[in-house]
């Protein structure tokens, strides 16, 4: 039975002339060819399994408000798996995007026991793989939930107690094993209660430590079994906790090199987690690109107003814009790309709402890359940069890099030749003027 019958096709590309308020692509061409590549190969959008399909739209001060008859209490679990399974397969054919993540528990119920867990999902996962064949939807990535059962209040890898190490590390080689079996992009790794809540009764080395273990022996276990897709963190700064290990990218690149993990693990940026960490989106994306370890993006975005993960849709094109000039001026996603961990407005009771947050969060990716490219062929930011550091190309520049220089031989440089630097413009509201001209002249 379909879920979205209101939807009867694939939302389709209808450009500017799409009717008002239809639900129709005005920007997403999915084969419209940019800078070299099909949009859709830019942009490899996901949709998430948990807040659209596993969450009933509850906040911390009231009971859920949406129509998802699966969530039921009173359904029986496998059969409500299975009914939530085809709606949000049903819902990622209609938007037409090639992706979709998701948490084992969003999948399949968890059982009494682990051991039940795993049949469980197992059963999900082989049903999940029939719908991606009939559907052509690929995953982009999988996860373990290893936050929301009271067991992990105090962590998974960084919990005083070894006993939840090890069934954080069971339910994750599962996770990762029906990644793999999906023929995931990637698998993602959120440490949300890897962190304190006071440090009172909390070790941060010996936590820091172990956490690093449980890393290695991910990343060992993925090559074991032969997984060639991409480990990613993601960052955030707090909430659940009030310190999160994982902060942000310079935090998670410092611990990478520290335990001598680079090279196995990527980040997936979250544009309001960046917010929260006071940066801004284009600021962790731009770190991570400069030290190489970009992977993957999740699209929402927080609330100027609030202090949380509001986890909304993305419908800033200017806030998009500059973040998407750094990907494309990388290369691009390799195995990454732009999953939705975003929420609906619990008052969006409708079952369309789901579709216009998506096609509109779409939408916006697509303008945003468009306005990119423009901005990559349009070559002021590029040469402003390489102008502003041109002297580090000359006789003085390459000297000071030398490592056989001296600070003394530097020094007796600048006095010898009588060094008198005169500051330089830095053009900043020029260039916020052109990266303007630029976003509205993009059709
Ligand atoms: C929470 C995170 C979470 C991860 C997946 O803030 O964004 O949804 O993306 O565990
Ligand atoms: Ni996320
Ligand atoms: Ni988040």
């Amino acid at each position: 039975m379909e879920f979205f019958a209101e939807v009867p096709d694939r939302v389709a590309y209808a450009g500017q002339e799409a009717k008002r308020d239809g639900l129709a692509y005005r920007v997403y061409d999915p084969n419209r060819t940019v800078a070299g590549k099909r949009m859709a190969d830019h942009l490899r959008i996901a949709v998430c399994y948990w807040h659209s399909f596993n969450w009933p739209g509850s906040d911390i001060f009231g009971a859920g408000t949406f129509d998802r008859p699966w969530l039921s209490p009173d359904a029986d679990p496998m059969v409500a798996a299975k009914a939530k399974q085809d709606a949000a397969f049903e819902f990622f054919a209609k938007l037409g995007v090639p992706y979709f993540c998701f948490h084992d528990v969003d999948m399949a119920p968890e059982g009494a026991t682990l051991k039940e867990s795993k049949s469980n999902l197992d059963e999900m996962v082989d049903r999940a793989a029939g719908k991606m064949e009939e559907t052509g939807v690929g995953l982009l990535w999988g996860t373990a939930n290893l936050f929301s059962h009271p067991r992990y209040a105090a962590g998974a890898a960084t919990n005083p107690d070894p006993e939840v190490f090890a069934h954080g590390a069971a339910q994750v080689r599962h996770a990762l094993e029906a990644t793999h079996r999906l023929g995931g992009q990637n698998y993602v790794l959120w440490g949300g209660r890897e962190g304190y809540e006071t440090l009172l009764n909390t070790r941060m080395k010996r936590e820091a430590d172990q956490l690093a273990r449980f890393l290695e022996l991910v990343a060992n276990h993925k090559r074991s079994i032969g997984f060639t897709g991409t480990l990613l963190i993601e960052p955030k700064p707090q909430e659940p906790t009030k310190h999160q290990y994982d902060y942000d990218c310079a935090t998670v690149h410092g611990f990478l090199d520290r335990y001598d993990l680079l090279g196995d693990y990527f980040v997936n940026i979250e544009v309001n987690h960046a917010t929260l960490a006071g940066h801004s989106f284009h600021h962790e994306v731009a770190y991570a690109v400069d030290h190489g370890i970009f992977g993957s993006v999740d699209a929402n975005r927080g609330d100027p107003q609030n202090g949380w993960d509001t986890d909304q849709f993305p419908n800033s094109v200017d806030e998009l814009s500059l973040a998407m000039f750094e990907i494309l001026r990388s290369g691009g996603f390799t195995t990454g790309g732009f999953n939705f961990d975003t929420k609906l407005r619990r008052q969006s009771l409708d079952r369309l709402d789901l579709f216009h947050g998506h096609v509109g969060g779409i939408d916006t990716l697509a303008q945003s890359l468009l306005v990119a490219e423009a901005l990559l062929y349009d070559g002021t930011l590029e040469a402003t940069r390489d102008g502003r550091y041109a002297g580090w190309r000359g006789d003085l520049g390459r000297k000071i890099l030398n490592p056989n220089t001296t600070m003394a031989e530097i020094a007796d440089a600048a006095v010898a030749s009588n060094l008198d630097p005169k500051p330089v413009s830095g053009r900043q509201e020029a260039l916020e003027n052109r990266v303007n001209e630029v976003i509205w002249e993009t059709t």
